[in-house]
């Protein structure tokens, strides 16, 4: 049984990571309006990955009996106007996120909640995994530097991107 402390704690995170989801529609939408429909590939797939770890998170709160709660999600807004700096604030976002994960994990080891332990655990791999995704493209960036071409085909490199997840969250968990 999850203490109301862990259950609220999860239910902050789920609206994090739906606030997430969100941010990535926005910015692919702002990719795809400036002609980059491969970047916008990219983050809606990002989209579908966060709501997944959102859905996740639902479902555990679902198996063990506990109500999941969404909340207000804020609006997201998007500032970045380069290439660049969209995933420049993709790689803070998903800092953000990992400390974020990090608070929960923590919360979990100490109430003794092993449980929980064990499924943020998974979440901190991810987080590993999502950091070093936008290192990687802003290497590429910083490598190309103001090679139009290079970019162009970052777009269609970045448009191949297909989800690692299900994206049908009927039944879960
Ligand atoms: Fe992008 O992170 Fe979810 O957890």
């Amino acid at each position: 049984m999850l203490s109301k402390k862990i259950i609220d704690r999860i239910n902050l995170q789920i609206n994090r990571e739906m606030f997430s989801a969100f941010l990535y529609m926005e910015m692919s939408a702002r990719m795809s309006d400036d002609g980059y429909k491969g970047i916008g590939t990219w983050m809606m797939t990002q989209y579908h990955e966060e709501m997944f770890h959102a859905m996740k998170f639902y479902g555990y709160l679902q198996s063990q009996g506990a109500l999941p709660s969404i909340g207000k999600i804020d609006a997201p807004e998007v500032k970045a106007k380069t290439i660049k700096e969209i995933f420049e604030a993709t790689l803070a976002h998903e800092k953000f996120v990992s400390a974020s994960i990090r608070e929960l994990l923590e919360l979990a080891i100490a109430e003794k909640d092993y449980a929980t332990e064990d499924l943020v655990r998974w979440y901190v791999g991810e987080q590993v995994e999502e950091e070093q995704n936008a290192i990687d493209i802003l290497q590429t960036i910083d490598l190309m530097g103001e090679n139009k071409q290079g970019l162009f085909m970052l777009n269609i490199e970045l448009g191949k991107r297909k989800p690692s997840i299900a994206l049908d969250f009927t039944g879960m968990p």
